[in-house]
This record gives structure tokens, sequence and C-alpha cells, in this order.
């Protein structure tokens, strides 16, 4: 076999060298950590990107994106052939070759390719995108240089939200049966599906078809303003922190808004407007506004999730179908939601460790499974049985004319729905087809279930690994006496939970708190961050108390 490839990766990967005491670890979504420090691991998933779609004989995806960490930070997320993150496999493979000596890197290279049989004379198709960080574009000419090097083909987008990436991999690798693999095909395709679920209302309608966007600063801010065009009025959105004047994430963007629990800088909160929050990559969507009695609420993933699970089983009732819609969530769920969702709405719910990948995998379980983190990560799954059922039912000419309405709705949902990975732009427009048809503002939609007062903490330790969990992440089975500890302080606290886990793109761990007050959450998560601080290697000063 033609070996000429190895002398030009190798001759390439020498203009990449690894930062010799760097390890990298591949995290909850890829690897991320400041830009500085990634060139090496930006050329060397380029080639693995490479190897992947030899095995597939697909198009494989490369984002290049932190998402909702800060500006300086950057990252890389490899996409599967269906629109997927990359499986857990190759997450080794991934991380054996990113922490590959400089001249260790060709070794492993023959590794991946011996262990996965790869045929290196197949063709190869890399499709690349990158968000909008300074440092972006130098990290997706390393991701080029890999995939030239190689000999294999490629298109770089440019700039685009991770979920538009995510869209395009599919529409390429289903010869555009999921759509037209451009960036227009992607607004084309949302704002038909959106155009058709709108409902003629009169009356007493508490919908208004206008919203008010954060775009932290970022891809999302952009992309949103091209939908508006093609949106043709259906949907008035007015974009808030659009990169022209203020930095990434930075007190702005869905995570933001979750963990501080307030509106964004840059956002006039005024009562009777709505408001949602995208993240740096347009991949997170979480709601806001002002309620009635002045205080800032919030809409997070739990909310949505259960605005859409809800919707969608009671279309299926409606029609007759007999599929089982499930959903799944996190540990950070609000105990509320999870309970709603359960007793009231009397849907399944299962629970998955942090990350899409899990959630993705878990939804896999249901007809249609409907997966969201609580931080406003998440989207709706729709098996093949699902669909095929839905679209004989959309064309039964037997079928009374509000059944088949209602499945012709169905249709357009789907086609809706972003069913790759959560995408900001498609939920927002979910969001905003299901408030139409319930004719709702976004106090009736809160009214559903009270969250539990909650807290989010992060706390700085010297290795991260030493936090293990199990169930879900619920319980932590290390270090040595923590989670007895947490167990003592909970006790404490009325309808309290509380749990930790080491962040998957952060340097920190994460803490979460709840209970049935406001100051009960802060002060458990206080005291829940002291005992990691003390028996995980805590650095710098403790926690401080809450104000
Ligand atoms: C990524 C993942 C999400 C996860 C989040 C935080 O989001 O895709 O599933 O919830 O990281 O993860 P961790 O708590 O491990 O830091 P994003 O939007 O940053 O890509």
């Amino acid at each position: 076999m033609d070996s000429s490839w190895k002398k030009s990766v190798c001759q390439a990967a020498a203009q990449h060298q690894k930062h010799k005491d760097e390890t990298y670890t591949y995290g909850t979504a890829g690897f991320r950590t400041k830009a500085d420090l990634l060139d090496s691991v930006m050329f060397r998933c380029g080639v693995l990107a490479v190897l992947r779609s030899k095995k597939t004989k697909s198009a494989i995806g490369v984002m290049i994106t932190a998402s909702h960490n800060p500006q300086c930070d950057n990252g890389v997320k490899i996409v599967e052939p269906m629109g997927e993150m990359l499986i857990q496999d190759w997450e080794a493979y991934a991380t054996k070759l990113a922490n590959a000596s400089n001249e260790g890197f060709q070794d492993v290279v023959d590794e991946i390719v011996n262990a996965c049989n790869i045929d290196m004379s197949v063709s190869a198709r890399v499709i690349v995108a990158r968000d909008t960080r300074p440092s972006s574009p130098k990290l997706a000419s390393a991701v080029v240089d890999a995939i030239r090097s190689l000999n294999a083909d490629y298109t770089d987008y440019g700039i685009l939200t991770t979920p538009q990436l995510h869209y395009l991999v599919r529409c390429v690798n289903t010869n555009g049966e999921y759509g037209q693999a451009t960036e227009e095909g992607y607004y084309k395709k949302l704002s038909k599906a959106f155009a058709q679920l709108k409902l003629e209302t009169s009356g007493d309608n508490a919908y208004v078809p206008e919203i008010n966007v954060d775009g932290a600063n970022g891809v999302g801010a952009l992309k949103v303003l091209q939908l508006q065009e093609e949106l043709k009025g259906a949907l008035d959105m007015t974009v808030f922190n659009d990169g022209s004047v203020g930095k990434l994430n930075e007190q702005c963007g869905a995570d933001y808004v979750k963990v501080q629990q307030k509106a964004p800088a840059g956002v006039k909160l005024e009562e009777g407007n709505k408001f949602c929050s995208f993240d740096g990559d347009a991949d997170r969507i979480v709601y806001f506004f002002k309620a009635q009695d002045g205080n800032f609420r919030l809409m997070d993933g739990d909310k949505i999730a259960t605005l859409i699970a809800g919707y969608l089983k009671e279309l299926i009732a409606s029609i007759g179908l007999n599929l089982q819609l499930g959903l799944v969530q996190t540990a950070y769920a609000n105990g509320s939601s999870t309970l709603y969702a359960s007793n009231e709405m009397k849907v399944p719910v299962a629970c998955a460790k942090t990350g899409v990948k899990h959630l993705h995998h878990k939804a896999c379980e249901f007809d249609i499974g409907v997966y969201f983190e609580a931080n406003g990560h998440g989207t709706v799954i729709f098996s093949k049985n699902a669909t095929n059922v839905i679209k004989t039912a959309s064309e039964d000419t037997s079928l009374t004319e509000d059944k088949k309405q209602a499945a012709v709705r169905l249709m357009n949902i789907m086609d809706l729905i972003n069913q790759t990975v959560g995408d900001a732009i498609s939920d927002m427009l979910l969001v905003e087809a299901i408030l139409q048809a319930r004719q709702w503002s976004l106090e009736n939609w809160n009214s559903a279930y009270k969250d539990l007062p909650n807290r989010q903490l992060k706390v700085k330790v010297k290795d991260r690994t030493a936090i293990q969990t199990t169930d879900a992440e619920r319980q932590a089975t290390a270090p040595s006496g923590l989670q007895t500890a947490i167990n003592q302080l909970v006790s404490k606290y009325n309808k309290s939970r509380s749990f930790v886990r080491p962040s998957g793109t952060e340097d920190v761990v994460r803490v979460y708190a709840e209970a049935d007050t406001q100051t009960s959450a802060d002060l458990l998560a206080y005291d829940v961050a002291v005992k990691v601080h003390e028996l995980a290697g805590g650095v710098g000063d403790p926690p401080s108390p809450p104000s």
C-alpha cells in the first residue's frame, strides 16, 4: 500500500509541535483549554477526523469553539456522520493522539489505523467551521493543515454556530435528505417549518411574536439576524450583545444568566417583554422575563423540556398514535421539574450524566426522546419508527381532519427541530411555535410549576479528577468521606439535594444545591463547597459565605 501519506503528515505535524508539559483531557464536549495551548491538538484532531472519515466512509465535522467558556479559551468538537458527538471509543484515540509526544505521533497514528483496520486508500471528507473567537481562524488552519497533509477533501464553512455544523454534516451524509447542505438551506428549512406551524388566532391571545435575543457577543447574534430575513416578519427579533461592543460570554449569554440567575448586561429588562440568551456557539438557550412582581424569572432547560414534552404528548394523544415519549435530564434538573414531568405530565423521566452525548444516547431509547440539560442544552429526537408512524398518519385520508392536521403539525415540528444536537436557534423557534399554539405569555408558561430555589458554585482544586462520581453523578465515590459529609449537610435543610462533580470544560469542581428557600440553597451550596475545598485539595482561599 502507498504509504507516502506518512511522510507528508509527519512533515506537517512538525509545524504543529505539542507543548511538552501539557496533558490534554477529552472533556464533556471535546478538548477545551487556553487557546494558545491548542495548536497541536487542533492539528491532531484534523488527523483524527480524516481517520474517522475513512473508517465510516462518511463526512466528519470539526467545530472550533469553546462555547460558553471565556474568550481566551478555545476548543474542538468532533461530529459523527449523523451529526452526533464523536463516539466514546474514539474519544480514547483522540486523547492518545493529542497527548502523543512529537516523536511518538506517527506511532499513535499507526496504532489507530491498525486497531480500527482503516483502509488509508479510501477517500475522506471533513467539514470545518469555527466560532467568532479571535483565536479560531489560526486554530482552524491547523485543522486544515492536517486534512491537506492526508490529501483528504474538506470544506471550510468559516463562521457557523455549532449546531449549524452538526446539521451540515448530516445533510452531506444523507445526500440532502435531512436538508440542503448549505447555511442558507438551514435557514430555509427552519423558517419554512416555522411558517407552516403558525396558527390563525383570535380573541384573548397572550402570545406576542416578538423576542429580545442576548447573543452572548458570539456567533448566535450574527446568525439570528440572517434567520430574521428568512422569517419574513413571522417573528420579530431584537438582538442584544451582538459582539459590536462587549466580550464573548462576559456578563452575558445562557451560562451567565442560568448560573447567576439574573439578566445579562446590555439588556433592558422590561415587564411584558420576552427575552432569551444563547451561549457562545449557540447550542444552548434559556428564556427569562420580568414578572408582574418586578422580579427576574428564568425559564431554563427544564422549563423548555417540559413545555416541549407536554405539547408533543398532547399531539400524539390527539392523533391516537402509540408512541412512547420520554424525557431525559441530568442531576442538575430542578427537583420540581422532575416531579412535574413524572407526576403531572405522566412522562417517563431518565437521568443521564452531564454532556449532551450522554443524554442523546439515552433519548434514543424512546420513540420520541426529549432531552435537555438545565443549562438549556437540548433537543428532541424521533426514532425511525416514530418518523414513519407520523408520516403515515399525516398522509392517511381515513383520519378525521383534526387528527390529520395534528399529524401534519408533528411533521413540521420534526422539520423545525435540529435532531442532531441542541440548537439555540431551532429551540427558540420551537418554543415560539408552541407558545403561539397555546396562546401563552411567559407568565402563563412559567406557572406550570415552581422551581425549587437552587445555587451553583465552582471550587478550585489542585486536581479535579480527585472527585469521582457514580449514579449519573448524583453520588461522590472519592475523595473518601465527601459523600457522607454531603449527606449530613443535606439533612439539615428541607426538600434539599446537593451533588458535586468535576467540570469537563473548565478547571473547576461544580457544586449544585437546592432546597425549599433561597437562603437554605445558598447555605447548603456554600457548606458543600467548603467540604470540597477541605477534602479534595482546594487551592486558594476557602469559599466565601453567601452575602
Ligand atoms: C458543554 C456540553 C454540555 C455541558 C456543558 C458543561 O456545553 O456540551 O452538555 O452541560 O459543557 O459541562 P461541564 O459541567 O462538564 O463543564 P458547551 O455549551 O459549553 O459546549
